[in-house]
């Protein structure tokens, strides 16, 4: 038994209050050296004279990654406290694990050698707005999506789609434009935009911000924004903006103030200034974002600064009703300020949802002090590998995707924020070497998978970009030019995990079956009604996949071609062309 593999901490993923009664714990060990654990646990409190009254219960593997099994159970514990230890064992040895180490017997004289979940206090119980978990979102460069009124164009504006993007070229979207094609989105079926930002800034995308409090003129007055938003919600889609708090731009009057009274200028702590004058070559002698002399890093631990954008972050809820923000570089600002900011916003509005951008393993900002999901590049990462360019087999594929679903507590995948790219990143079509049957698989596994999907504007029509500037070319609006099928592919699926709630969050969700050789994948979802299998043929032959489960007199639906037919013996398999796919649906 390799003791030193085996980890549990009680807190984060291992251990959390998954409800208000319930406590999930999880544990880890060394892949396949454990094979049974039992979680040991009780009541601190609860005595039999001068023994403890504990009660033992099976825990089962819920994930498993390339080094790892991942042990899970969810208990519910009546007084909401909780001690606890584990029983493991294999062929040859038996032990308990606890908080005081290793030991032959379960020590039942003192609960102290045990692991302790305190107690659940509501108010600690990670809850994230109600309307996220089923949200599909879209997300819109506002430069590029569609231009609605000239009269707008900043100087020099070229003609939409006329020339390839640079990062400095303009096109002229605006919030007319949005709002002209938000039928376009209702008959795509999205229910959430996120809008990079909006804000008076001086580029193309407005990451350098002039002015939090103004909307940037291109784009359109207050008024057309307000109309936007409303015509949104009438329409059922929730609107999120960008908060870039990390930095301001270089023409935000306070930095400007700055260069202007160097020491004198009372702003100079509004920013991480590190001598004077200020110089902004070779790199800047002031904190920025990256090395770029246009983002100075604002010092959000000034407690000018922090009201100044907390009141920003609270003006534009209130005076526009938004359902969300997004938060740039979310995490090189502090967390003493993303603390105060949850807290401010909630306050107004209770059901705001705050979206960190983090790259990363996000589990410091998600214990329900600060975020309520962040970006999941890594599960964008893990897909691109296997789907679009073939860096990795199905079964690191399956094990990378189990290692992530361990990395948070259960309620937080359910509205991590999927995505197979951005403004960030080379679009899906480039990094799929163009074969659209490869981006079909990767829409098909965003929308089957837990987590909330956002599809990057374009990707639904086979728009193509290589890395910023390459991937905010303007979108295409002349239906001629638009991959008109994999739009109805994209809408279809996206009905589907509507009408389906089995394809989205509802289930348990358990990585079924993987295979290097025939690169195929497959997974369930379970109810207790129930039981959804997807299978992923990604592979350019055509592939006959036995499908390990007993279906055996069962009617299964086949959710994409509408077809319903009946396993007549135990063993069926499934026929899947090159890169394809199925979603097969029978009772549980
Ligand atoms: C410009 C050029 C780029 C060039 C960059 C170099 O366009 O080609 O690489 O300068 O400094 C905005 C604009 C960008 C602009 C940038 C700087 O949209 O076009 O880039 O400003 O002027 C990290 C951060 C993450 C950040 C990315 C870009 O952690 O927060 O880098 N993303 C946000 C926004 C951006 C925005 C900014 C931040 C700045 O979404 O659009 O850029 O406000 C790895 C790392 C990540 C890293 C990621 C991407 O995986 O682990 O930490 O993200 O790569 O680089």
């Amino acid at each position: 038994m390799f003791l030193e593999a085996i980890y549990h901490r009680p807190q984060d993923q291992y251990a959390y209050s998954y409800d208000e009664n319930t406590i999930h714990i999880q544990l880890r060990t060394k892949k396949q050296d454990i094979e049974t654990v039992e979680i040991i646990y009780g009541d601190p409190y609860d005595w039999n004279h001068s023994t403890w009254n504990a009660v033992t219960n099976k825990m089962n593997i819920a994930y498993s990654d390339q080094f790892f099994d991942y042990w899970f159970i969810a208990i519910h514990p009546p007084f909401k406290r909780l001690r606890y230890g584990f029983l493991l064992s294999n062929e040859s040895k038996s032990c308990v694990y606890t908080e005081k180490g290793f030991f032959e017997q379960p020590p039942l004289d003192d609960t102290a050698y045990y692991f302790c979940f305190p107690f659940i206090n509501s108010i600690d119980v990670y809850k994230p707005p109600k309307w996220v978990e089923n949200t599909i979102w879209y997300q819109i460069f506002p430069e590029r999506f569609a231009n609605g009124d000239p009269t707008l164009n900043p100087k020099g504006t070229v003609e939409w789609e006329q020339q390839e993007p640079t990062p400095t070229i303009y096109y002229g979207g605006d919030f007319k434009g949005v709002i002209d094609h938000i039928d376009y989105l209702v008959n795509l079926g999205i229910t959430g935009i996120y809008f990079t930002p909006i804000f008076k800034a001086f580029s193309n995308h407005k990451y350098d911000t002039i002015d939090y409090m103004e909307i940037d003129p291109q784009f359109g007055t207050k008024e057309t924004f307000k109309q936007l938003v409303e015509e949104c919600h009438k329409q059922g889609i929730k609107v999120m903006l960008d908060a870039v708090f990390n930095h301001s731009g270089y023409y935000f009057a306070p930095f400007q103030d700055v260069l202007k009274n160097g020491e004198k200028s009372i702003y100079k702590n509004w920013f991480h200034i590190h001598d004077f004058p200020i110089q902004t070559k070779p790199i800047p002698n002031y904190d920025s974002f990256a090395f770029e002399a246009s983002m100075p890093k604002l010092n959000t631990e000034n407690p000018e600064v922090k009201e100044y954008l907390l009141n920003v972050g609270r003006y534009w809820i209130k005076e526009f009703n938004i359902d969300g923000w997004r938060l740039d570089v979310a995490n090189e600002v502090d967390h003493q300020f993303w603390r105060e900011f949850r807290k401010e916003m909630k306050k107004i509005k209770p059901d705001i949802y705050i979206l960190g951008e983090i790259w990363h393993d996000a589990m410091p900002w998600l214990r329900g002090d600060q975020f309520d999901s962040v970006m999941n590049y890594p599960y964008t990462d893990n897909a691109l590998r296997f789907f679009a360019k073939n860096e990795i087999g199905a079964i690191e594929f399956i094990e990378t995707l189990q290692k992530y679903l361990h990395m948070y507590p259960r309620n937080i995948n359910h509205i991590l924020f999927n995505l197979l790219g951005s403004h960030d990143t080379p679009r899906i079509m480039n990094i799929a070497n163009f074969n659209k049957e490869k981006v079909k698989l990767l829409f098909a596994f965003l929308l089957s998978t837990p987590g909330t999907p956002c599809i990057y504007y374009g990707d639904e029509i086979g728009m193509t970009g290589e890395q910023d500037p390459g991937c905010r070319k303007c979108m295409v609006w002349d239906e001629d030019r638009q991959d008109l099928e994999m739009l109805a592919f994209t809408k279809k699926l996206i009905q589907l995990r509507k009408q389906y709630p089995l394809l989205g969050n509802d289930g348990e969700f358990i990585l079924f079956d993987a295979n290097n050789t025939s690169n195929h994948v497959s997974y369930i979802k379970r109810n207790e009604q129930e039981q959804l299998l997807v299978v992923f043929n990604n592979n350019d032959t055509m592939q006959d996949i036995p499908i390990p489960l007993n279906l055996k007199d069962k009617t299964i639906i086949d959710l994409w071609n509408e077809k319903e037919f009946a396993a007549h013996t135990n063993k069926i398999s499934v026929q899947l062309a090159p890169y394809s796919f199925t979603f097969l649906l029978c009772k549980a």
